[in-house]
């Protein structure tokens, strides 16, 4: 039931609200960046849609809880060293507001339309809220800690399939050149002859929302951040759906390597990334 989602907690409102605004406001900006900016490549980019969208989000999130901690890719030195000291400088705050202002945003400069917002809450290093709005096609995801997974009122749950046989797997290529390709492609060429199909459509977590709703049967992917993960780490948990790093240990909000699946062929997938991987 939506509205109970929607009321019972004003941290959820307040999440759903910021997705809201700033997914409708990133959309008015589609095809008006000219030129983004380079974080270290020419591949990892950021734009000043990037930085409204965070900053819009921060102010409404502090208007309401000015004594929260807040987390967001922007306000972050680029790089894995960096990111990683950010989340673990941050997780032990009572209450932590994790945000990545447009997750996709490669996507975002081209105009191929798959990007979102993605916002989560997590008290004591646990996540309790996470929306994923995606603008384009006006999905909003949202799930709290032991109430389930919803998309606009209808409660979310993962696919069915048991083996990696019948699967349709996601991925993806952080925009950084260095281990996390090759390592990448390397499991991209062990998996493909294995499993029905492989999407990689550049935002990480918009592919776990999908994995929730029971529209894709897997996800993995190398070196990613907290601000990409963690509230679709919930609603993915929340639609029945199991996360873990590459080696099974539970998800937590340092995990970059991670591993997400609709439960049934969680085991399967680990080993044939581990092999991938020797
Ligand atoms: P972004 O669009 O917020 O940067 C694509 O496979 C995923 O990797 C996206 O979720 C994307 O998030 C993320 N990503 C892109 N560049 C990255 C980088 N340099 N380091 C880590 N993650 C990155
Ligand atoms: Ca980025
Ligand atoms: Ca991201
Ligand atoms: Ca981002």
């Amino acid at each position: 039931n939506p509205s109970s989602i929607v009321g019972s907690k004003s941290f959820t409102a307040v999440a759903i609200n910021c997705a809201a605004k700033a997914g409708e406001w990133v959309k008015t900006k589609l095809g008006t960046v000219e030129q983004p900016h380079l974080k270290v490549s020419v591949a990892d980019l950021v734009t000043e849609i990037d930085r409204g969208s965070e900053r819009l989000i921060r102010k409404l999130i502090s208007t309401h809880f000015p004594n929260h901690a807040f987390l967001g890719e922007e306000g972050v030195e680029p790089g894995a060293a960096a990111s990683s000291q950010a989340i673990a400088a941050a997780k032990d705050a009572e209450y932590l507001w994790i945000v990545d202002p447009i997750d996709g945003t490669t996507n975002f400069v081209h105009g191929f339309p798959f990007f979102c917002v993605s916002i989560a809450l997590a008290h004591k290093g646990e996540v309790i809220v996470g929306v994923i709005y995606d603008p384009i096609s006006d999905e909003l995801f949202v799930a709290e800690k032991g109430k389930g997974a919803y998309v606009h009122g209808k409660r979310l749950a993962v696919s069915k399939e048991q083996t990696l046989e019948q699967s349709l797997l996601a991925s993806g290529f952080p925009a950084d050149p260095s281990y996390a390709l090759p390592l990448n492609l390397q499991s991209m060429v062990h998996l493909a002859p294995k499993v029905r199909n492989i999407r990689a459509a550049g935002s990480a977590a918009l592919h776990l929302a999908h994995l929730a709703a029971g529209r894709l049967t897997g996800f993995w992917e190398y070196n990613l951040n907290s601000w990409d993960l963690a509230a679709g780490s919930l609603i993915l948990q929340e639609a029945g759906g199991t996360i873990t790093d590459i080696e099974g240990s539970p998800y937590q909000l340092e995990v970059r390597n991670v591993v997400a699946t609709n439960g049934h062929i969680h085991q399967e997938l680990l080993q044939e990334l581990r092999k991938s991987n020797q």
